[in-house]
């Protein structure tokens, strides 16, 4: 069971149109993207959090995804130094924010990069995963940090996606929800899955809080796959973000 009382999320800007993409892809419907922003904050409410709303940072057209810039755990916060230049501002903005909820912050340093998309918790147990974001230095330096912290964490090699938890999340019950033609790295094996198939991919982010899943709308064939848990979902339609690669756990801190 992963236990979460309060998230963070931080409201997109009008410079969210021009957030980096992997494709080439529709223009993102500003006023929908904040309605979606809002039902998003209202699902996390749905799980039982306290959801604190940051504003938005207009020079920060990525900002929104907010899951990138730190990684939470119950006795230290870390402050990431994004693999993407142009996010690399972003950080300044939330440490002042984990300030009022943390005693001890660290941060990671150049050359390490590291974005919260790539690191999956199970319990005390991070999955660091390698990517374009997330190099072997900063990996190191996580470690070093959870190990100071108490946590334990396993490196991942890497996946080819743009996070590690664009492929596969935790959703309890020793199951991972991974995506199909994502070839699961050893590290991972000794978990359950529930494949998620090709034309659904961006359900393979879903969200564990407390004893809900909370699941990006519009992917009938994996909620059938997840309802045979007997699970609780809560769906929430995230189309505008998924147009710049954001998947459901990128658009919250959870802690
Ligand atoms: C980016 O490329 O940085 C954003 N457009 C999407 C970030 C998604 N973050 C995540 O999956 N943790």
């Amino acid at each position: 069971m992963m236990n979460f009382s309060k998230a963070i999320v931080r409201r997109p800007g009008r410079s969210i149109v021009n957030g980096l993409s992997t494709s080439a892809h529709e223009t993102l419907d500003y006023e929908k993207a904040l309605v979606q922003h809002e039902q998003y904050i209202k699902a996390l409410e749905d799980c039982g959090l306290n959801v604190e709303v940051l504003d938005c940072l207009e020079d920060y057209p990525d900002s929104t995804f907010v899951e990138d810039v730190a990684v939470l755990t119950p006795d230290v916060a870390i402050v990431t130094a994004p693999g993407a230049p142009s996010r690399q501002g972003e950080i300044k903005a939330i440490k002042p924010v984990l300030e009022n909820h943390y005693e001890h912050i660290e941060k990671i340093h150049t050359p390490g990069t590291l974005e919260g998309g790539d690191v999956m918790q199970i319990g005390r147990c991070f999955y660091i995963g390698l990517s374009k974001r997330t190099n072997s230095s900063g990996a190191r330096q996580l470690k070093g940090f959870l190990k100071k912290y108490g946590m334990l964490s396993v490196p991942v090699s890497e996946t080819g996606f743009l996070h590690l938890k664009t492929a596969v999340t935790y959703i309890g019950r020793k199951t991972l929800l991974v995506a199909e033609g994502f070839v699961l790295p050893g590290e991972l094996e000794a978990f359950d899955r529930i494949q998620v198939p090709r034309a659904e991919y961006p359900a393979a982010n879903c969200i564990l809080i407390n004893d809900k899943i909370l699941m990006p709308a519009g992917f009938p064939k994996t909620r059938n796959r997840l309802e045979l848990l007997g699970v609780d979902i809560v769906e929430v339609d995230i189309s505008e973000f998924a147009k710049i690669d954001g998947g459901l756990t990128c658009l919250s801190l959870r802690f």
